[in-house]
């Protein structure tokens, strides 16, 4: 039996410019959670600590310390760390991000093997000795994938483990809608005759219904996701993958379960504010604050409000909003769609009693929804007669 612990996709080095105030705090948490990660996977007893390409965000921009720190943290893992260069983050030999992890590691003890060639991998653990053949990525974009070498060398038949390692995206799981992420079919992967396959480039785990408490089998490929969540637009909690892959009767049967290793949260929140309901706009912001999957000071948000809210609280918004939220890491508002709700009283004030805006307004007093529109097309109306004036 050996056990692999896989990640990918760490991203160190990303630089967050959409947060420059909690930029600190989003990094230094990058870096806790590989520790813990590393920690994990000795308490669980792995040989095996696979990282499936994009370690670094860049091969460039990545500064000397920050290429040490990561690699430190590898360095400490017990057993075997196998680190597949992905497209962030390509090998040809001249990438200084690999200049600068490899003249770090060469300070330290260490077994950490770069993959850096197109040639299978041998690594004895306890029980199995593994064979590794890695697909890695010698550019940022590539049309084809590199699993040639593979196909045309075979996967040896020497009751080794075979394990796959290939970056970029995966046909029907990956959006590539161009075609430039060394695209690979599951049929494909499937074809090559690997024990399994560990894949990197696409944020979000796959397989996506992998248990925490319980091991799955029969799946071959997978890829592990970002190890903690990069930004809204990527839906993951951030995890990681432990497999378990025994011999039996000449084959090799995988487990598979997923580890959330992820602590900081982006979320994307919608509230629509309903005069009527009973629920004001406070109301409505605390209940969504409370829905928070992660303490509140791991946790970015944007909220979008829409809706309209009471002349009260319409006015007090921003306090409102700093009320409810000012304990979160970040957040941010966006309430262009939220409106005012309109009031007899305020009818009366903005416009002559006898007028057809009042009358028309005052006969949609019983429908909030229509009013509020009715309002919002009058006040345009008279905006744009003022602009026109001279
Ligand atoms: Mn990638």
């Amino acid at each position: 039996m050996v056990k692999i612990f896989v990640t990918g996709d760490n991203h160190f080095g990303k630089k967050y410019n959409r947060y420059p105030e909690i930029r600190h705090r989003l990094t230094e948490s990058r870096y806790g959670c590989l520790e813990q990660m590393v920690r994990r996977a000795e308490e669980e007893g792995c040989e095996l600590f696979a990282v499936t390409g994009d370690l670094f965000d860049s091969c460039v921009s990545v500064d000397r310390e920050s290429v040490a720190r990561a690699a430190r943290i590898l360095a400490g893992f017990a057993g075997t760390v196998l680190v597949l260069p992905g497209n962030h983050d390509y090998y040809t030999g001249e990438e200084k991000v690999w200049k600068r992890f490899e003249e770090a590691l060469a300070g330290m003890e260490h077994n950490v093997l770069l993959l850096k060639e197109f040639r299978p991998y041998r690594v004895v653990c306890a029980e199995e000795t593994v064979t590794v053949y890695p697909a890695f990525c010698q550019s940022k974009h590539g049309t084809a994938n590199n699993l040639d070498w593979i196909r045309k060398e075979g996967i040896r038949q020497d009751g080794t483990i075979s394990i796959g390692m290939a970056h970029g995206a995966i046909q029907g799981i990956t959006p590539d809608l161009n075609q430039s992420y060394f695209l690979m079919t599951e049929e494909e992967l499937n074809r090559i005759p690997a024990d399994l396959w560990l894949i990197g480039h696409t944020h979000v785990p796959y397989p996506a219904d992998l248990r925490e408490d319980e091991d799955t089998f029969g799946r071959r490929i997978f890829n592990a996701g970002t190890h903690e969540q990069l930004d809204l637009s990527n839906h993951t909690e951030g995890t990681c993958m432990i497999l378990t892959c025994f011999r039996k009767e000449g084959k090799t049967l995988v487990g598979a379960r997923r580890y959330v290793s992820g602590r900081i949260r982006y979320l994307d929140w919608q509230a629509q504010i309903r005069p009527g309901s009973g629920e004001g706009l406070k109301q409505t912001l605390e209940r969504l604050a409370d829905q928070a999957p992660v303490p509140r000071e791991d946790a970015v948000i944007r909220v979008t409000v829409s809706g309209a809210a009471q002349p009260e609280e319409y006015e007090a918004r921003q306090q409102i909003y700093e009320a409810v939220f000012g304990g979160f890491l970040f957040w941010e508002i966006r309430d262009a769609g939220l409106q005012e709700v309109i009031s007899a009283d305020r009818i009366r004030r903005e416009y002559a009693q006898t007028s057809f805006a009042a009358r028309f307004l005052e006969a949609l007093a019983e429908d909030p929804a229509q009013l509020q529109m009715a309002y919002q097309l009058l006040r345009q109306c008279r905006e744009e007669e003022q602009e026109e004036k001279p």
